[in-house]
């Protein structure tokens, strides 16, 4: 893993608080975040344990000891329950061939998933994978996550939609932004403490999001995650991975849970801002 020092990623926030408007975002080597005004964590690895490499990561979520992941790609996207600490597939359903699988959350004894540009999600028994019904949405599914009253779906904007679970409509929306800026390209969601988390798309950052305004709290910087030792260690020659996409918190015990696009390796990690 690389660490960046304090001192450097405070520069790094600050001069490209001081240096950007307009919509380029500054990300160069991974520094503090997306030109940020809010600062970025450090964080460390807790332990890392196998993820299937086939598995292209839109959603994953924890719930009551279970991980399950939602997976994309037309041809290729799932809905699967994975043994964390083995990254063994428990149960799996294969989405249509023509869609591409997006977001997942854990709705009580429900799952829900969001396609990408098919403008339809899905509702399963959880106990059984069993489809209990479809539903419709505008525009493209990214990120999905609960508060405990509302969905909350990412659409590859700086938007995020709060919809009601069992009517879908739409009850509200915020816009992120960090600063005056607005965050674009938010992709996988999850609750944590309250707060929204985002992955950022191709960026290695997660934004910590307030969910009443949008406003960006922190960034958490998760460049070297999968670490180089890592790399040589698990990837097979040839292999090709993606970007970080995928968080899930255990909130039983308190534990922040990563992976991404065809990652061989799932992994806990500790951030300063979480705690
Ligand atoms: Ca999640």
């Amino acid at each position: 893993m690389t660490r960046r020092p304090d001192s450097l990623i405070w520069i790094v926030a600050v001069v490209a608080a001081c240096s950007t408007e307009g919509p380029s975002a500054s990300r160069e080597g991974g520094g503090a975040s997306v030109g940020s005004v809010a600062a970025a964590a450090r964080f460390k690895t807790v332990r890392s344990w196998p993820h299937d490499p086939g598995a292209f990561t839109q959603g994953l979520d924890y719930h009551e000891g279970k991980l399950y992941e939602g997976t994309g790609l037309e041809g290729k996207s799932t809905l699967r329950e994975v043994e964390l600490e083995t990254g063994t597939i428990l149960r799996q359903i294969d989405l249509p061939a023509a869609v591409f699988g997006e977001g997942i959350t854990v709705v009580g004894d429900r799952i829900y998933q969001v396609t990408w540009k098919s403008q339809k999600g899905y509702v399963y028994d959880r106990a059984t994978f069993r489809k209990l019904r479809e539903f419709d949405y505008t525009g493209a599914g990214w990120g999905l996550t609960y508060d405990g009253q509302s969905l909350i779906m990412s659409d590859g904007t700086a938007l995020l939609r709060f919809m009601d679970p069992t009517t879908f409509a739409v009850q509200r929306s915020v816009t992120v932004k960090d600063g005056t800026r607005e965050v674009p390209n938010l992709n996988e969601l999850e609750m944590v403490h309250g707060e929204i988390y985002a992955n950022v798309w191709e960026t290695s950052s997660i934004a910590r999001i307030n969910p009443a305004t949008g406003a960006v709290i922190g960034w958490i910087n998760l460049e070297g995650v999968f670490s180089d030792s890592d790399k040589r260690r698990y990837l097979k020659p040839g292999q090709q991975i993606d970007v970080l996409n995928g968080i899930a918190y255990d909130e039983l015990s308190d534990r922040l849970i990563v992976t991404g696009k065809w990652w061989p390796r799932v992994y806990e990690i500790r951030a300063d801002s979480a705690r």
